[in-house]
């Protein structure tokens, strides 16, 4: 038992040297990562699609990389943006690592690119332990999961910088009590901010490329400390000068068509292992 808990924690660490490396070697080049994670279903897509549209029309040279056990469907809805597009196929593995989002990256990212967004496996569990070298992470809910998944889910919401509820236009179909999800969410992760949107009506439209030009404008101090779980079970199956939209780094795209160890992990007594990593 002891022996598969150390092999999980060497991988956990062998992937942190990883996303350190790559961190350091995108903000070299000036790109940040945005990493989306959720449950399936929650709207990650939806939002990417509609960002991705809104960061064309300001001319940001953007890209998105999007994870899955099967099909293509994703980057097929995504690429319909017209930004450049990656369908990652992890072959089983229900989370991406440093590692693997590097080696797709190499040969596939434009040079330009100054923000790339991962739509990591739709999972709550697994990706939660990963750093995938990324600048800002995300946790989506969409107003259908109950309010109490950030209780249940400590990791990946504690770990959070930002907290997008999803699927707004239906809150009030579905009874979503905005009050306890938010309170909810405090206790795992205090302080962090919450968001409302809807893909279906625009609400919080552009919201993701305003805060990730807030982090690369370094107006985000506070970058996240990885949490070691040891009561997660990941599975390894098979292979398996950024500014607001206003200008600065995120500056128009050449081919736009128009126009300190602050640490988040102490969640609510899960039995995690807080090891700030990140500079
Ligand atoms: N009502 C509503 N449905 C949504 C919204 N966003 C996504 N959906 C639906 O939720 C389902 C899953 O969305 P998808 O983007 O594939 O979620 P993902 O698995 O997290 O990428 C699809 O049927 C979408 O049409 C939204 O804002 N409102
Ligand atoms: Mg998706």
């Amino acid at each position: 038992m002891c022996r598969v808990v150390d092999l999980q924690q060497a991988v956990l660490a062998k992937n942190d040297i990883c996303a350190h490396e790559l961190r350091a070697e995108l903000a070299a080049r000036g790109t940040i990562v945005v990493n989306l994670l959720s449950s399936p279903g929650s709207g990650k897509t939806a939002l990417l699609e509609q960002e991705l549209l809104l960061a064309r029309r300001r001319g940001l040279p953007v890209a998105a990389l999007t994870a899955d056990l099967a099909t293509e469907n994703d980057a097929v809805r995504l690429a319909r943006s017209g930004v450049p597009v990656k369908q990652v196929l992890t072959d089983g593995l229900c989370h991406l690592e440093a590692g693997m989002l590097g080696a797709h990256l190499e040969d596939w990212l434009p040079e330009d690119t100054r923000l790339l967004f991962v739509e990591n496996v739709g999972n709550l569990v697994c990706p939660a332990s990963y750093d995938l070298g990324e600048s800002l992470r995300v946790a989506l809910a969409s107003v259908t999961e109950g309010e109490d998944k950030p209780l249940k889910y400590p990791t990946a919401f504690g770990l959070a910088q930002l907290v997008v509820v999803t699927k707004m236009d239906i809150a009030e179909a579905v009874g979503f009590d905005e009050a306890a999800f938010r309170a909810n969410v405090q206790q795992v992760n205090p302080g962090v901010e919450v968001v409302l949107t809807s893909a279906r009506s625009g609400a919080g439209a552009g919201l993701l490329l305003d805060r990730a030009a807030a982090v690369a404008d370094g107006a985000e101090a506070h970058l996240p400390v990885m949490a070691h779980r040891t009561d997660a079970h990941h599975s390894h199956h098979g292979g398996g000068e950024l500014h607001s939209h206003e200008g600065g780094l995120l500056h128009a795209h050449p081919n736009a068509q128009d126009g300190d160890g602050h640490s988040h992990a102490h969640a609510a007594g899960a039995a995690t292992t807080a090891r700030a990593h990140r500079p």
